[in-house]
């Protein structure tokens, strides 16, 4: 059974796809240490399509402990999106038994936010560029745009497969050999059709157990009961994108990025919108509000979101209408472009497909205005 307590087999692609032979897995060096797991740089051979060949790679792991963590739902997000430039590409998963590990290409460059806080100083040795790729010394307002592009394309694909990210942040966009940004960590990601499925199994179970008591009692039991019925069968709030409201216990703020209030999962408050802290609802316009954080992060390289105030006031007062402070060294269009994306409306906030438009619009004008 996956996290949302279906059956893996009636909603994952997982029968599509060919298990990876372990064996073929060398790893090499530690890359890092994520919430639950580990990312290595490893050796794989016979990747699909590339047999008698040798990739580099990075390889996702899962600490001994995180028992309850598995990687397979991230398999499957992974899976059902394939390929596109700006999204970490999947290139082979073990994850019918245990450990979980998903093999995926591998980008040279690490985090955005890495470079864009080692870009602060001068006297960091920023990566040297790569001809024909894009140049990462100086991180000029070009370089940055093209950032911001990239990630734009990325998430109007993933959106395009409906697919919530979740967790979009500079921290998640990885850069490669040409600085080239891919959006990556689709763990906290949910799809969208696999919960319409799920939702329809849900009520068609609730509507067989109503049908079958009205059967065996021969009578109605009125709407109360059917309600309890439902309370009790199901849950109430049941389903994904529960965050913690429970406000007696502790905090504490990862190096993730990561909010965690009380006992519960670590969060991503500073990139949620309103109604993701409020009621915990979790959309396309969620990742586009997240969006607009991700291009404050790239103005303010690598600043973090309302650092003067704790996660549980960030809970409490960005539903009040409370805003990251607009960075004074960002060009106006990104301005104005990060501002609409924090609408309170989500309907209201753009698309990543205008954002995309809006953009290369403003780039074009750069090299206008250039030359
Ligand atoms: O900044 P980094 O080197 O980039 O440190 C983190 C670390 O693993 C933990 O997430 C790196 N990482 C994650 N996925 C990949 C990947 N596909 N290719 C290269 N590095 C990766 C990330």
């Amino acid at each position: 059974h996956n996290r949302y307590g279906i059956n893996d087999d009636k909603t994952s692609l997982a029968s599509e796809f060919q298990e990876f032979e372990r064996s073929n897995i060398r790893l090499k060096s530690l890359l890092g240490e994520g919430n639950f797991g580990q990312v290595w740089k490893a050796e794989a051979d016979d990747l699909s399509g590339h047999f008698g060949a040798t990739r580099i790679v990075a390889v996702k792991t899962i600490r001994a402990c995180s028992a309850q963590v598995t990687l397979k739902d991230e398999a499957n997000i992974m899976r059902k999106l394939g390929s596109h430039q700006n999204v970490v590409t999947l290139l082979g998963a073990c994850v019918e038994s245990e450990p979980h590990m998903l093999i995926m290409e591998y980008a040279m460059r690490g985090r955005l936010l890495s470079l864009l806080r080692a870009a602060r100083s001068a006297t960091n040795i920023l990566p040297a560029s790569v001809p024909g790729g894009r140049s990462l010394t100086p991180l000029s307002p070009r370089t940055l745009a093209g950032f911001a592009l990239d990630i734009a394309c990325g998430m109007e694909y993933i959106a395009s497969r409906r697919i919530v990210h979740r967790d979009l942040a500079a921290r998640n966009v990885l850069l490669d050999h040409n600085g080239m940004c891919k959006i990556c960590d689709f763990g906290m990601s949910i799809d969208l059709d696999a919960e319409r499925m799920r939702k329809e199994q849900e009520k068609n179970a609730a509507n067989d157990i109503l049908r079958s008591n009205a059967q065996k009692f021969k009578f109605d039991f009125g709407s109360r009961y059917i309600l309890q019925h439902w309370q009790h069968t199901f849950g109430q709030g049941h389903g994904p994108g529960h965050c913690s409201k429970d406000h007696s216990h502790g905090e504490k703020k990862s190096h993730h990025g990561h909010d965690t209030i009380g006992k519960r999962h670590a969060l991503p408050i500073r990139w949620m919108a309103p109604e993701s802290l409020q009621y915990h609802m979790f959309t396309t316009e969620t990742d586009i509000w997240a969006f607009g954080i991700v291009l404050w992060e790239i103005a303010t390289l690598g600043s973090t979101p309302y650092s003067q105030l704790t996660g549980r006031e960030v809970i409490r007062r960005v539903p009040q209408g409370l805003r990251p402070e607009l960075p004074k060294e960002s060009r106006h269009e990104f301005y104005n472009l990060m501002s609409r994306c924090w609408h309170k409306e989500p309907h209201m906030r753009p698309s990543f497909a205008q954002s995309r438009l809006e953009i290369t619009r403003s780039l074009h004008k750069w090299v206008d205005d250039d030359s």
